[in-house]
């Protein structure tokens, strides 16, 4: 009989994601690969992580790097082979890790043969399996889109023109990635069969869904209300968002996972408060296992487009708040989250959410990794974020920063203010700030190899400007690193899983400008976690603790300072540091 721990790994696991083009080029031609991600999981275990989840490593275009697939049972050829697959599949389990893989089943690349047979006439018996429409006309007679939805990368319609057959079809993500059809019972039987099913049998643990809330499109593909007043299409997420017949869908996705055992990650975008995430997660009719929310990494993002900022544009209460939001939706329920403030959809934590100038990059990115550590639900972490790698420097030429979605952004500024310098300095700060491509550089092994160890020639994506600085090998040598550091808090997390893990979150003073404070508590467990997000010393923290945790001074209560135990004073936090005391 397996544990209750078993049944639910996926809890207790740190997950390791992970991008095959940029982790670890083997075959010396410049792109990562499947064998590299193979040599390096011994790397990855001894991190302290239970799991690994893999960007989609399907064949496909790369418009979007591997969200565009076109053949769900093959790996794109510079990644690997099918055996290549096989091989990691069970490398991971011979190391008793589990294995995760990205399910794309929103929509598929225009390259599918299913989509090439849908386009290819009215009639053909897949026309259906897309969503197409007739154009509409406006007064002057001229041909629109068949609704004002707006694509959700840059400020064209979600709607593209099909000359040959003569109507449109939706693609909500760039127009190479056109939405399936769910309404069609084939079409998803057939997308079960052919992503899903094909995968468990090969022994993949989990999946992480994809735009897992956006499969079902709302009836009668009414127009998004206008909140860009003057402009032609307006944002559909709302809409697209949640569904009418999402739940159904997902249920029916859920009794293939359960054939499996197979657990399902669920990323659910624009999906706000209890009412709308719990069910998903939780109750008799839940769908998925985990829900990533996206209310703590939209801090610091324009509301109406997400570039429209200046960087850090946000304040430590709205940070908190947000944590609160997503702590809260395991508060008195079966529901479980994810704890993230990374990915490959994410600038880097430390130059968004820490510090990341040099005097504090590495003490702030410890201070990240344990509030991230001591946080319920799972938690995933992204390839580098372990070495506390930064958003790239403020000079790096934004036309490099290849993401389809900051890439959109900074073409629409230079258009609409026509090159005008001060727009264009803007759109620039905020594309460095929050591009995609931040997280998408190469993974920096050694700072004496060439190419930082990543790859033996040029890689195909530029190497971060720090990688000589930040990278694996120093770090591993260095026990005051930032890697060093992670090791001990998973270590930590996992000796107070009961606590760190599941217990419930209280925070303390939530609107302190510069201080993060909160218990975790578990039955008559308490842990008393209090993080200085201020350059400045603070002297009156222990007055945000209202009686609420027993602490008495002496240091063998103190289970971890990100500045060590050398020169703690008790009374006064250093800048930027953290302290996790364990209670009676
Ligand atoms: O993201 C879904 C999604 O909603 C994105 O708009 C996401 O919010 C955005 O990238 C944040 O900046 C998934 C993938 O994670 C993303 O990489 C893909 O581009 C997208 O689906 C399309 O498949």
């Amino acid at each position: 009989m397996p544990s209750a721990a078993d049944l639910e790994w996926w809890k207790n696991s740190t997950v390791y994601q992970i991008l095959t083009a940029t982790f670890k080029d083997s075959n010396g031609d410049g792109v990562g690969d499947i064998p590299g991600i193979i040599s390096k999981l011994d790397y990855i275990q001894s991190l302290g992580m239970d799991a690994i989840w893999l960007c989609p490593m399907y064949d496909g275009p790369q418009v979007d790097l591997g969200y565009d697939v076109s053949d769900y049972q093959n790996v794109y050829p510079p990644y690997g082979t099918l055996t290549d697959m096989e091989n990691l599949i069970k490398e991971c389990h011979d190391r008793k890790m589990r294995i995760m893989l990205d399910l794309v089943i929103s929509h598929t690349s225009n390259q599918h043969p299913w989509f090439l047979e849908s386009k290819s006439s009215k009639d053909n018996a897949k026309r259906d399996w897309y969503i197409w429409r007739p154009a509409k006309h406006d007064e002057d007679g001229n041909r629109i889109p068949p609704n004002n939805w707006k694509s959700v990368f840059g400020e064209e319609s979600a709607w593209e023109w099909d000359p040959s057959t003569e109507e449109y079809y939706l693609h909500f993500f760039t127009k190479e990635q056109p939405d399936l059809n769910w309404e069609r019972e084939e079409t998803r039987k057939a997308l079960f069969e052919n992503a899903i099913v094909f995968w468990l049998e090969k022994g993949v643990d989990a999946f992480r869904l994809d735009a897992a809330n956006m499969y079902s499109k709302p009836e009668g593909l009414v127009d998004a209300p206008v909140t860009n007043e003057g402009e032609a299409y307006q944002p559909a997420t709302q809409l697209c968002c949640n569904g009418p017949r999402i739940h159904e869908y997902l249920l029916e996705v859920r009794e293939v996972f359960e054939r499996y055992g197979a657990v399902s990650a669920g990323e659910i975008p624009f999906t706000c408060g209890r009412e709308e995430v719990l069910p998903y997660v939780s109750g008799e009719g839940k769908q998925l296992d985990v829900v990533f929310q996206f209310d703590v990494v939209g801090v610091g993002m324009g509301g109406g487009r997400k570039y429209d900022v200046e960087p850090r544009d946000w304040t430590l209460p709205d940070l908190k708040s947000a944590f609160s939001l997503v702590q809260d939706t395991l508060k008195n329920s079966d529901a479980w989250t994810a704890i993230f403030l990374e990915s490959h959809d994410q600038g880097r934590s430390i130059s968004r959410f820490g510090n990341d100038k040099p005097e504090h990059r590495v003490v702030s990115g410890k201070l990240l990794s344990m509030m991230l550590a001591t946080l319920s639900g799972t938690l995933f972490v992204y390839q580098g974020q372990e070495l506390g790698m930064v958003n790239v420097p403020d000079d790096f030429p934004v036309e490099e920063m290849e993401d389809p979605e900051s890439g959109l952004y900074y073409k629409f500024i230079q258009e609409r203010s026509g090159e005008d310098q001060d727009e264009m300095a803007r759109a620039a700060r905020a594309v460095r700030y929050l591009s995609r491509f931040n997280a998408r550089m190469p993974m920096a092994w050694d700072g004496n190899a060439e190419h930082a160890g990543f790859s033996s020639v040029e890689p195909q994506t530029k190497l971060h400007p720090m990688s000589g600085e930040i990278n694996v090998a120093w770090q591993e040598g260095d026990s005051d690193s930032v890697l060093s550091f992670w090791k001990r808090m998973l270590q930590l997390r996992k000796e107070h899983a009961e606590v760190l893990v599941h217990g419930e979150f209280v925070p303390l003073h939530l609107d302190h400008p510069s201080l993060f404070v909160y218990l975790k508590q578990k039955e008559d467990h308490k842990v008393l976690v209090v993080l200085n997000f201020s350059e400045e010393e603070n002297a009156d923290w222990t007055d945000t603790l209202d009686g609420e945790f027993d602490l008495d001074k002496e240091d063998s209560e103190l289970l971890i300072s990100n500045l060590g135990k050398d020169g703690l004073n008790y009374e006064v936090l250093r800048p930027l540091e953290g302290r996790v005391y364990c209670g009676k």
